[in-house]
């Protein structure tokens, strides 16, 4: 059994490497859900859906969310009629927020919801939100605290981030099926996915009791770095980093996970990293284009994951 830890477009392409070298079985992907939100009055949960249209084959791999398939007469007339067009909307992913939003207000949960889609997917690894409760990402900017999607795609992540609250994380409750995974003795290793470390990783390791099972897990916990060069593959987290402070460089991302990493890959731009980190240090090609890259890093990082086992 692997845990992959993943948000965004990044951690997707990695938990599509995973499922293609690993039986479906074998991998459980915990997902971010603090970038979630209601719009429209539907609840959207985009770290959940770029995960389900990835490994569902279903990806637009261009822009790295929604499908490829799309066709955008829902909001042609949205913007005709007056209607909020800044988060885009296609008209076969609104079917699937309006199924969601339907079940989720009849009571279901988040994690029920999302295996039953699964299902109809197609996809066999499970995919499980990291909590059935409410958690927010929300950033504190010059324009007062905003909720994540108004930052990330309303005003294209241009407000400088001061500091990351995850409303509703202290109190909510891990999913079940993860922390028994965990706990696991046939646990092989933890993936945390190549994610913004800020806003999809670190939610997840707000919840009560997830960094303890983390620390306390048998298996390895190995991380691929999100930086390369000291740049990000995609999205935000160089420019965050840089506003928090940070030096953007994959050796930072490794001291933010600190206590919980026993290994960690990154790029063979980043060599001279190797000295100031902690965990055991593997270097690949960690830019992933083409399924072949993503296959060949998931290997990568199975294969450091048995030399750590080994050492444990
Ligand atoms: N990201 C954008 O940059 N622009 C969009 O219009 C947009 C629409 C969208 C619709 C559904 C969905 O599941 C994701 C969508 N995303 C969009 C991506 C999303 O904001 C981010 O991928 C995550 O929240 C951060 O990883």
């Amino acid at each position: 059994m692997i845990i992959a830890l993943s948000g965004g477009v990044g951690g997707a392409k990695l938990a599509l490497g995973l499922s293609r070298i690993l039986p479906p079985e074998e991998l459980m992907v915990v997902v971010n859900t603090g970038d979630d939100f209601e719009h429209l009055g539907l609840s959207i949960s985009p770290d959940i859906d770029t995960v389900t249209y990835t490994l569902s084959g279903l990806a637009n791999r261009e822009v790295g969310w929604g499908r490829h398939d799309e066709t955008w007469s829902f909001m042609e007339t949205m913007e005709s009629l007056g209607g909020e067009t800044w988060f885009r909307l296609g008209d076969r992913d609104v079917a699937l927020h309006v199924v969601r939003t339907r079940r989720l207000r009849a009571g279901e949960t988040l994690s029920a919801v999302t295996a039953d889609l699964c299902k109809r997917l197609g996809i066999g690894p499970r995919v499980i939100p990291m909590t059935d409760d409410r958690v927010r990402t929300r950033l504190l900017t010059e324009h007062g605290w905003l909720d994540f999607q108004d930052y990330f795609v309303h005003r294209r992540c241009e407000p400088v981030v001061r500091e990351l609250a995850f409303e509703g994380a202290a109190t909510a409750t891990p999913h079940p099926a993860f922390m028994a995974a965990l706990a696991d003795p046939r646990l092989q290793a933890v993936v945390i996915c190549p994610s913004n470390p800020f806003i999809s990783v670190e939610p997840i390791l707000a919840i009560p009791g997830v960094r303890a099972a983390l620390v306390a897990c048998k298996a390895p916990v190995i991380a691929v770095s999100p930086i390369i060069a000291g740049r990000a593959v995609k999205g935000p987290t160089a420019k965050m980093m840089t506003e928090l402070g940070l030096d953007p460089s994959a050796g930072t991302v490794a001291h933010r996970y600190a206590d919980l990493l026993d290994g960690y890959v990154i790029d063979h731009a980043d060599m001279a990293e190797v000295v100031s980190i902690d965990a055991r240090v593997t270097l690949a090609q960690t830019m992933m284009t083409t399924i072949e890259d993503r296959e060949a890093l998931a290997r990568t990082v199975l294969d450091a994951a048995a030399v750590l086992r080994r050492r444990k």
